[in-house]
């Protein structure tokens, strides 16, 4: 597993980002003044390069970074080595906001939803992402959802699971991009959270769930959303989790009596293609600058109320 931070969150570096792993790799780019969709594939570019190098070198990447929306460059890598990885979506929030929907803007509530073909021009088109088909994802847990995920998760073919029924025959075939956005772990366990949702399961708990995920040993890469503010010792806490991940995982091919094939795209995936281009519709300047006001937020869903200064 080749360890690589991306210590941004959206499009904003992170200074003193605490990753829960030494990385081989920091990737960083120089970011242009303007639009953050520009900007954020500025910087998903080398990280999709530096996936699918590993991924075409048989090696698998693990990606570390202050959100979620680092995901789109990691299954983006993978596609372009010719894989066609189906998602399982560790988290405590939904990421399935539009722009439409979010009353905050926050784009960090919307990465799941984009891997899904949401308004591919905004950023997908830009890095050759190719939609993921709803039928190969999993979300698990996402305790935490705002009315229009509801909705959206309701008719949507993306399987939502509790994280204790995230059982093997529920995982997607082919090969998997395992996320996992350590918010996920309950706060009462896990302080220094940038959005946290109350309740959820224990480090061991999510852990565990990792590890059967893992153990398939179709795992293609990992994305790990660190999604906490430094100082808070976050890093050293979710070591299990992060163990889970990396270890006793049979590299893809390499599983005793597996026949993983990293091309193979999974069976229900009939709509893998590149949705047609949208002309663009709805807000295309959202709310940027987010991690920088986080000081004065004190609590925000993914797409819902945002309560400033309390
Ligand atoms: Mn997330």
């Amino acid at each position: 597993m080749r360890t690589i931070s991306v210590p941004y969150h959206l499009d904003e570096y992170v200074s003193g980002f605490e990753a829960p792993l030494p990385p081989e790799r920091t990737i960083t780019a120089e970011l242009a003044d303007g639009d953050v969709w520009a900007r954020m594939a500025d910087l998903y570019r080398p990280v999709a390069d530096t996936v699918a190098d590993n991924a075409q070198r048989g090696e698998r990447s693990l990606v570390m970074s202050s959100d979620c929306t680092t995901s789109l460059a990691v299954v983006a890598g993978l596609q372009h080595a010719g894989q066609a990885p189906s998602v399982v979506w560790f988290d405590a929030h939904g990421d399935v906001q539009t722009l439409e929907t979010s009353t905050s803007g926050y784009l960090g509530g919307i990465p799941l939803r984009l891997i899904a073909g949401y308004r591919t021009e905004l950023i997908a088109d830009a890095i050759d992402l190719t939609p993921v088909a709803e039928d190969a994802i999993v979300l698990v847990d996402a305790r935490d959802l705002d009315p229009p995920e509801r909705a959206y998760l309701e008719r949507s073919r993306i399987r939502h699971v509790a994280i204790d029924e995230l059982a093997t025959d529920v995982l997607p075939s082919g090969p998997i991009y395992l996320h996992i956005d350590l918010d996920v772990i309950n706060p009462e366990y896990l302080s220094g959270q940038l959005f946290p949702a109350a309740g959820g399961p224990t480090v061991q708990a999510v852990a565990q769930a990792v590890s059967r995920v893992v153990d398939v040993g179709r795992v293609a890469a990992v994305g790990l959303g660190c999604t906490w503010r430094p100082g808070h010792g976050a890093a050293a806490r979710v070591q299990a989790v992060v163990d889970a991940a990396i270890r006793n995982s049979p590299a893809p091919g390499d599983r005793p009596g597996g026949t993983f094939d990293p091309k193979a795209r999974p069976a229900e995936y009939p709509h893998a293609t590149r949705a047609p281009r949208q002309p663009p519709k709805g807000p295309t300047a959202p709310v940027t600058g987010w991690l920088s006001r986080l000081g004065r937020v004190s609590r925000i869903s993914a797409g819902g109320s945002l309560m400033i200064g309390e």
